[in-house]
């Protein structure tokens, strides 16, 4: 019988570098009162556990232990990371058929135990292996969804606002579409406190815009490929946009975030999973948010949904 999710209840699959790193953001955030964690590598697992367990006395108590899928059963979020992470020169779409060979030996624990929590997938390549978790679980497509584009947006907020010389959480601007190499950094909205972004460069004196919006969208794509070369794996900044999503769930917060989510017509995109901006609440996608777009990156947009949606077509699932 189907158990009802616990509100205070975390479950995480996949306990490597973002697995880990997403365990200790949420046990600092106190948002969870018990976090199962859980990996194939038993050991892992246990280490991990134990290891940010002993962080507690300086947060909450919490319940932090190795489990297994019965304990992720009443979770109310389970968060999966497992899988194979991008090594130099890899893209995220190189990784598919790997992740999926792995979510097949997890999505079915999780749908056979009738979840009735949110999945939350992180693993890369984040919008193909959202809609892989969905077909494989068959839950309600509100349910399901991925970290999406998130941390693109992260980070096309911290380069903006060092750019500019301004708090990045005054800088509203998305990345949009795909979480990978076509990903679309939304210029035509992107605003500084409601100024265009242009204007706001050229009242802090800059006034290349051509120039710095396509240095800014590449920093911003190859930031992975960046830190990856540097130090094998990105890790924190993942967290971080994971915890966000958590927020906005449990405590039912419905900002519009761009996680991955099914798309249903808006913008004209069809039977396919990207990241776009959605309310999120309790229940996961609340509503699916358009966002005025130009012609170009509306055109982009479709090409980054054809990319995909032939990925998914040639899967085996
Ligand atoms: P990692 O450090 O190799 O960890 C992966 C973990 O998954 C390991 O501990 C494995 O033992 C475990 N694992 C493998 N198979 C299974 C299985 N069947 N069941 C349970 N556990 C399993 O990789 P890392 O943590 O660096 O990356 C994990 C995934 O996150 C990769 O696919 C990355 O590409 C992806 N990322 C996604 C990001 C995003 O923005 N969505 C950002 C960074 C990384």
């Amino acid at each position: 019988m189907a158990k009802a999710a616990n509100n205070r209840k975390v479950a995480i699959v996949g306990c490597g570098f973002v697995g880990s790193a997403t365990a200790f953001a949420l046990m600092q955030s106190e948002l969870f009162t018990e976090m199962a964690l859980i990996d194939v590598d038993r050991d892992r697992a246990e280490g991990e556990a134990l290891d940010i367990a002993h962080g507690m006395p300086f947060a909450g108590p919490m319940n932090i232990y190795a489990g297994d899928y019965d304990d992720a059963a009443d979770a109310a979020i389970i968060i999966v990371t497992a899988g194979a992470n991008q090594q130099p020169g890899e893209t995220r779409l190189d990784l598919v058929h790997k992740n999926v060979r792995i979510f097949k030996s997890i999505i079915p624990e999780i749908a056979r135990r009738d979840y009735q929590g949110i999945l939350l997938v992180v693993s890369n390549p984040v919008d193909i292996l959202t809609h892989v978790a969905l077909k494989l679980s068959g839950m309600p497509e509100n349910r399901v969804i991925g970290s999406g584009t998130v941390l693109d947006t992260a980070r096309f907020k911290y380069i903006l606002g060092e750019h500019l010389g301004v708090d990045p959480r005054n800088v509203h601007a998305r990345i949009i579409g795909e979480h990978g190499d076509s990903e679309i950094a939304a210029w035509s909205t992107a605003n500084v406190s409601g100024i265009p972004v242009n204007d706001f460069c050229e009242l802090r004196g800059h006034f290349d815009h051509d120039e710095s919006m396509q240095r800014i969208a590449e920093d911003v794509k190859n930031s992975a490929y960046e830190i990856i070369a540097k130090k094998r794996a990105t890790y924190y900044g993942i967290a971080m946009s994971v915890k966000r999503i958590c927020e906005a769930i449990v405590r039912d917060e419905k900002p519009i975030l761009p996680v991955s989510n099914f798309q249903h017509g808006v913008h004209g995109l069809h039977d396919v999973v990207l990241s776009m901006p959605a309310v999120v609440g309790k229940d996961g996608i609340e509503y699916q948010v358009p966002c005025p777009l130009s012609d170009d990156e509306l055109a982009r947009l479709h090409a980054s949904a054809k990319t995909l949606q032939g990925i998914i077509g040639g899967l085996d699932l």
